[in-house]
């Protein structure tokens, strides 16, 4: 490729990400009353600035050739300040996660990456992936990203090398650009993972929901949300945990589950959205869920609508890891939620709702009857109230 050809070339790969970027998104009918999905995605691989990707000197890289490719955009942190920014899980064609700042002015389309992605420092113990950030902004001041962080297994025999250990690493910012590191935090569970720092303080203490697990797969014995105070963020250390919300026995938390970005306050009680993950032939499947819990206990849970809130549908099955929906972020603009959900593993999502929709959704949607016999009863009762309804309308 001649000089010439490879600048048109350039300039066409910058025109054409500027073209998918500024894309405007569409809502769409809500299915359910509860929430509206969006046609889009927010972000994908593609949005990942061409500069981080392609190597643009003509003298190194005459063939225009893409060098450190991006492999996909998903479980994103967020967060409103002057405008909405997401902090996304951006991960490399080597496997590689790592943390990169979008920002946009209506939380549903145009997001940008800023220049550069997240600079996180290590600990002593230097972390080989990081992932899946959930950001509080703390009534300390402080905006806290609390993420995974993920090494091999000390422990592993030799010739494993697959097995390995997740614990919550945690460091704080004022800006999302520089980031001061702290210690790992400690439990008394092996591992760790989906680790949520609650946005107040409860008797004067820094408070966690947790998700103790045995292994770095399994949740074992452990497993459920759990919940624990800490002295300090420095280090952020849990003696004692209780469990908020229990894994269940033919539920769509049977297998495991984890808490997914920091809890909304509202007037009825903290609003939580958690994962769940049950088993089928096929592998493992993850939904989304709600629940609250009381405003002076955060660890009591009042409402627990039964069944999932977002489940993969259409090409939102597909993707790196199959039949999976995933959130740690979300932002009340308002009495508007928007819930960033990821796809598959693979891709960013928005769905929007209200503090009122979501609020009733948890209050009046029946709990998990826990029985097929019991269920159907559950559904009588509706179905006999909608008749007398209907007669009455005369449909
Ligand atoms: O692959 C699905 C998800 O698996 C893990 O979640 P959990 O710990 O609940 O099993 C995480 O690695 C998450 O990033 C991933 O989306």
């Amino acid at each position: 490729m001649d000089r010439a050809t490879f600048t048109k070339r350039v300039q066409e790969l910058f025109r054409q990400q500027k073209k998918f970027i500024e894309c405007p998104n569409l809502k769409l009918e809500s299915k359910n009353g509860i929430y509206h999905r969006y046609k889009y995605p927010i972000l994908e691989a593609e949005h990942a600035p061409i500069f981080w990707r392609y190597d643009l000197n003509y003298a190194t890289n005459p063939h225009l050739l893409e060098r450190l490719g991006i492999n996909c955009v998903f479980n994103s942190g967020a967060i409103y300040l002057d405008k909405f920014y997401i902090m996304a899980r951006v991960e490399g064609l080597d496997r590689k996660s790592f943390f990169a700042v979008a920002e946009s002015s209506t939380g549903v389309d145009n997001f940008r990456f800023w220049d550069h992605p997240v600079v996180m420092p290590e600990t002593e113990d230097p972390d080989v992936n990081v992932y899946d950030m959930r950001l509080t902004q703390h009534e300390d001041g402080w905006i806290y990203g609390v993420f995974c962080t993920e090494r091999k297994d000390p422990q592993a025999a030799k010739g494993d090398l697959s097995s390995a250990t997740a614990q919550g690493g945690i460091a704080r910012s004022r800006d999302l650009v520089t980031w001061e590191r702290l210690p790992d935090f400690r439990s008394r569970s092996p591992q760790q993972r989906n680790l949520v720092l609650h946005p107040e303080f409860v008797d004067g203490k820094y408070a966690f929901y947790t998700r103790p697990q045995d292994g770095f797969i399994d949740a074992g014995s452990g497993g459920g949300i759990g919940w624990g105070l800490s002295e300090s963020m420095n280090p952020a250390i849990i003696e004692d945990e209780i469990i908020v919300d229990d894994r269940q026995y033919h539920t769509i938390k049977e297998v495991k589950n984890g808490l997914g970005p920091a809890p909304l306050k509202t007037e009825h009680g903290w609003l939580h959205l958690a994962h769940g993950v049950r088993g089928t032939a096929a592998g493992l499947r993850y939904t989304l869920y709600l629940f609250m819990t009381a405003l002076d206990e955060p660890w009591r849970q009042i409402y627990a609508p039964g069944g999932y809130f977002i489940a993969p549908e259409g090409d939102e099955r597909i993707g790196d890891v199959a039949n999976v929906t995933f959130s740690n972020g979300w932002v009340r603009r308002g009495d508007e939620v928007f819930i960033y959900y990821a796809s598959s593993d693979t891709r960013q999502h928005v769905a929007t709702s209200t503090i009122d929709k979501l609020v009733d959704y948890c209050m009046r949607t029946p709990a998990d009857a826990g029985r097929s016999y019991a269920c159907v009863q559950q559904r009588i009762e509706l179905i006999e109230g909608n008749l007398q309804v209907m007669r009455e309308l005369g449909i």
